[in-house]
């Protein structure tokens, strides 16, 4: 089989991860990278043997790029997406597909527009072990109904310039699209809670936070975004059924009983904790585009997590219950 040529836009943190992780996936050949850091681009094209270019555009329409893997800034997401989708090249996009709603709504049309899927949206988490293995434990039965989910989403520390709504709108984004996932329900209303914020955290910054979100089916999701908290990368979720619970990231790999004391490890950066997953994320995602049948993350998902981070931003600036309403979900996305 040919591999799949494969062009990356964006080299920043996450275009480089990507860059990296591509040489691992089978079936995959990294052919260019375009950035406006030119200089840039070519350390990343050096490294992987591919082609730099100053042009993102000249990439997507390149004959030589068959498939687009978009990590620029979200600010450029919609363009890019929508290049690709005119050039009728399948795409992966890291999150957020756009930075709004009605972004990710006229994505969605242009999508819809042709004849099948060509987006898959950067949520990685839906490929991690211990995230699959609590949707079974769910989806199985053997816990009952869902009605609560508790969710913390804790960074060590936060990088320059990150704000109060990015706290939600890069990170929370995870734990919304693990709300929907999970329970298999959408979002309705949200609301957000501020507690004291850490003197650590920079001025200014409202950190912690805490978000309630609401589903059409009345399950109540509780989730803590602390981006300062200092003593690593800590995602930790408990689901509660009616006849039980299921909970994951209490300990990391091994966990020492010794001397009285007992301890293990705390992942130091979203990379490690989740490192197999976005492993996982891009194998899927090439075998998707190879195969012609996309089937992770969508535009729809993409659209629908947007929308609830909106509204949690909306809830956050105003002090207010937020509700979602969402536009009717097209059968292409069934
Ligand atoms: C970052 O952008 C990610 O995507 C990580 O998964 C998330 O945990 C982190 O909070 C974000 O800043």
């Amino acid at each position: 089989m040919t591999p799949l040529r494969i062009g990356i836009i964006g080299t920043g943190n996450m275009g480089q991860e990507h860059a990296r992780r591509l040489a691992g996936v089978p079936g995959a050949a990294l052919v260019a990278v375009a950035d406006v850091n030119v200089e840039q681009a070519k350390r990343v094209a050096e490294a992987a043997g591919a082609r730099a270019l100053a042009d993102s555009h000249e990439l997507i329409g390149s004959d030589a790029v068959e498939a687009v893997l978009i990590a620029s800034p979200s600010d450029t997401h919609e363009e890019f997406t929508q290049a690709c989708i005119a050039a009728g090249k399948p795409m992966f996009c890291e999150k957020p597909l756009a930075p709004t709603a009605d972004a990710c709504l006229r994505v969605l049309a242009a999508e819809t527009a042709q004849p099948r899927r060509l987006v898959q949206v950067g949520f990685m988490r839906r490929y991690d072990d211990d995230f699959r293995a609590l949707k079974q434990t769910l989806d199985s039965g053997q816990l009952g109904r869902a009605l609560l989910l508790h969710c913390r989403h804790r960074n060590p520390d936060s990088l320059p310039g990150f704000t109060s709504d990015m706290m939600i709108t890069d990170s929370m984004v995870h734990d919304i699209d693990m709300t929907r996932w999970l329970l298999g329900q959408e979002v309705t209303a949200a609301s957000v809670f501020q507690p004291r914020s850490s003197s650590l955290a920079p001025e200014g910054l409202l950190d912690p936070q805490l978000v309630l979100l609401e589903t059409a089916e009345g399950v109540v999701v509780d989730v803590e975004s602390f981006v300062n908290c200092q003593y690593g990368y800590d995602i930790r979720y408990e689901l509660v059924g009616e006849t039980g619970t299921a909970s994951l990231g209490e300990t990391a790999g091994v966990h020492v009983r010794q001397r009285g004391r007992h301890h293990g490890r705390v992942p130091a950066s979203y990379q490690e904790r989740f490192g197999s997953a976005y492993q996982r994320e891009l194998r899927a995602w090439v075998a998707g585009a190879c195969s012609g049948e996309l089937t992770g993350p969508s535009t729809w998902d993409g659209y629908a997590t947007t929308a609830v981070a909106e509204a949690c931003v909306q809830a956050l600036h105003e002090g207010c219950r937020a509700t979602v309403a969402l536009a009717d979900r097209p059968a292409f996305y069934a």
